[in-house]
């Protein structure tokens, strides 16, 4: 069993990211151990593991030790009894996620934690990357930073169907009846574990900002989701096979690169949330 003491935490860059060193995920880990490595997601954001051959019930007791594996809700909008580590094909919904996004954040209580494992990887691209949403807030000018505080957005299913085009959105469109497409969350979130402000609205989910008008609310969400793509807040990660990622979607949002053509599977597994709330 690996203890806290063999692990290495190599930060990737100042704002997100980094690489743990020195941990088998197959086997048990010692509880120092998984609270060294939580608090590095907290600090980083995205945590990376290289060499890690796992199934998918190694998989799903390595995530367990961070809460509850969970359906994703996305896919599992109307079926019952789906699996909770699922392996696939990520070509086939390319176009879904190469978009900013925290994932399924119009759920109610959107995903704490995604883990991705490469299984099969194209033979060039399909990098993914990530952007800290505290270093997003943090940069923003105090007056926009204090009237963000106070609102609220509307997240909705809609954009990502649009988004998978009408072959693959189709099959969707009953369930969103039946799940309900949307919930409102604080655009400033506060982190329930470190009590910092993330940025929580995304391009990929977020569709308006309550409180203001419809005008000022494209506008606004323009210069929010063009301001979470700069490079200062963010990092690219280019996958080897068995490598490990796992992130905190409270304050980390993230963009697959869609620049191949053939099989790209993954492993995948997220953990339950909380209902996000903010300053107010
Ligand atoms: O394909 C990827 O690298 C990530 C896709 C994605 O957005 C996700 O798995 O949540
Ligand atoms: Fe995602």
């Amino acid at each position: 069993m690996a203890s806290a003491d063999e692990i290495t935490v190599t930060p990737v860059t100042s704002a997100v990211g980094a690489v743990i060193e020195g941990v088998a995920l197959c086997k048990p880990l010692r509880q120092s151990a998984v609270r060294l490595l939580r608090q590095a997601l907290l600090d980083h954001g995205v945590i990376f593991f290289h060499d890690q051959p796992l199934n998918a019930d190694e998989m799903r007791a390595f995530v367990s030790n961070f809460g509850s594996p969970i359906p994703e809700p996305f896919a599992a909008a109307g079926m019952e009894d789906r699996d909770t580590v699922t392996e696939g094909d990520l070509e086939r919904t390319k176009f879904a996620t190469a978009v900013w996004h925290s994932d399924t954040s119009y759920t109610p209580e959107p995903p704490m934690l995604t883990a991705l494992r490469a299984v099969r990887l194209p033979p060039l691209g399909g990098d993914t990357c990530w952007s800290s949403m505290y270093a997003a807030y943090d940069a923003l000018s105090e007056p926009l930073r204090t009237m963000l505080d106070g609102l609220s957005a509307v997240h909705s299913m809609a954009p990502v169907l649009q988004r998978m085009g009408s072959a693959i959105g189709q099959g969707y469109l009953f369930n969103e009846q039946v799940h309900g497409a949307q919930n409102t969350h604080p655009v400033i979130r506060i982190h329930p574990e470190t009590g910092r402000k993330a940025l929580f609205v995304n391009e990929g989910w977020t569709t308006r900002i309550v409180e203001l008008t419809p005008a000022e609310s494209a506008h606004v969400l323009a210069i929010l989701f063009e301001h979470v793509k700069s490079p200062d807040f963010s990092m690219r990660w280019q996958w080897k096979p068995n490598d490990v990622a796992l992130w905190d979607n409270r304050s980390v949002q993230h963009y697959a690169v869609p620049d191949y053509s053939s099989q790209r599977v993954m492993q995948r597994v997220v953990l339950a949330g909380d209902r996000p709330f903010g300053p107010h």
